[in-house]
């Protein structure tokens, strides 16, 4: 059954896609489709990953607490260094550079996020990206490999333990990934990933911090273990939580909010709402604080280096007349509800 209406039904029982369309018509997402809720599946449960997955989640309690009460200071410092590293090889790199070219960057650039990015194993960039041009593309359906429809779990982390829908599959071609498997850094990384990401992501953390002092057994908890399960479960919220609890003053007509505690976890991607309105802009969110944007200030700081360029982003023209179309009211100043 295709219906169309301006408004996917919240919460609605419904297994049919619905083919909603927004009064845009000044960017590139006026048409979406969307299925209110998931139709029942059989899951495919990947055993080995709910094993991994476990051990690595009370590897990272036990590391949370050797990092309160046991390990030294420079480790802790290290530990602060290699989240802010490894996520910014996620968010400035797998995501904003690659995933939506959202700016360009020079080799020297793209050789420090392929290591940034190995360091925080989330796969290789060209698998990561092809994922996330799926959950854009097909947002909150069958095809989006983390369909916020399916609830907290399955977004956050459900969706890595099972066989991918094959919706995924079947889809998967329409996406155009040839500009990254061109690249000689990325298909480098891709190449070698099962050598370069235990030596980036594990052995690194464990070792360097010997150089100081700290047990090989501290180091590997806290730097290896807690730091990368807790930039995995930092960037999951983007995919649950910032599906799920937030406002929407950009558009009322689709899922993702905006949700500031998940861009501190986030190091500035928790601007969801804006970003799934406006993907192109390198900053990923309208106003781009610093404080509240890391990933902000290195793009920033790379552009004032030379080292990126044409960085991507949307006139203030453009986010106004938007919001007054389509946003929820919560707007900090276009909003007709809330204008403090
Ligand atoms: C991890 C990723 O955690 C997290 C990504 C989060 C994304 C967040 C985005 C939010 C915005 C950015 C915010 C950043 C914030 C950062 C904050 C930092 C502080 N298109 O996958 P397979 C086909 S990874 C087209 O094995 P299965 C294709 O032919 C954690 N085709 O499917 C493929 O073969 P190939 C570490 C596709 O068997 C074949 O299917 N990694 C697509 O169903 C098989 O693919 C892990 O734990 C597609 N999109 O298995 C690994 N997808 O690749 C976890 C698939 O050769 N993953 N095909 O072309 C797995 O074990 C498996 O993927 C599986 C599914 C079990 C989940
Ligand atoms: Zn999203
Ligand atoms: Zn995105």
């Amino acid at each position: 059954i295709i219906t169309r209406r301006k408004m996917p039904p919240q919460g609605a029982e419904q297994e049919s896609f619905v083919l909603y369309e927004t009064d845009a018509k000044d960017d590139q997402d006026a048409i979406k489709h969307m299925t209110p809720q998931a139709e029942k599946r059989v899951w495919k449960i990947v055993w080995r990953n709910v094993a991994i997955f476990t051990y690595l989640h009370i590897g990272f309690l036990y590391g949370a607490y050797l990092f309160l009460t046991n390990v030294m200071w420079t480790t802790r410092l290290f530990w602060l260094v290699l989240y802010v590293c490894s996520g910014l090889g996620i968010t400035a790199g797998a995501h904003r550079l690659w995933a939506h070219k959202s700016y360009k960057a020079k080799l020297p650039l793209r050789i420090l996020l392929t290591f940034f990015n190995t360091l925080a194993f989330q796969d290789a960039v060209v698998d990561w990206a092809r994922d996330h041009r799926m959950h854009h593309k097909y947002s909150e359906t069958d095809a989006d490999p983390h369909n916020a429809t399916r609830g907290f779990f399955f977004s956050h982390v459900g969706w890595l333990l099972v066989r991918k829908h094959p919706q995924i599959k079947a889809k998967g071609h329409t996406i155009d990934m040839s500009d990254l498997r061109n690249d000689p850094v990325l298909r480098f990384q891709k190449k070698y990933y099962l050598y370069l990401m235990p030596l980036i992501c594990f052995i690194m953390p464990t070792v360097v911090p010997t150089l100081w002092g700290e047990s090989l057994w501290n180091a590997y908890f806290v730097c290896a273990v807690f730091r990368y399960v807790a930039v995995l479960n930092g960037t999951w919220l983007v995919n649950s939580a910032a599906h799920l609890w937030g406002s929407k003053p950009y558009d009322r007509h689709i899922n993702p909010v905006e949700i500031k505690a998940v861009s501190v976890a986030a190091i500035g991607e928790g601007f969801h709402n804006y970003h799934h309105t406006f993907p192109w802009d390198y900053k990923a969110a309208e106003l781009g604080n610093y404080s509240f944007n890391i990933t902000k200030l290195f793009i920033d700081t790379m552009a004032a280096i030379g080292w990126a360029y044409d960085l991507k982003t949307v006139s203030t023209d453009v986010v106004e007349k938007r919001v007054k179309r389509t946003g929820d009211g919560s707007h900090h100043v276009w909003g007709w509800g809330d204008k403090n």
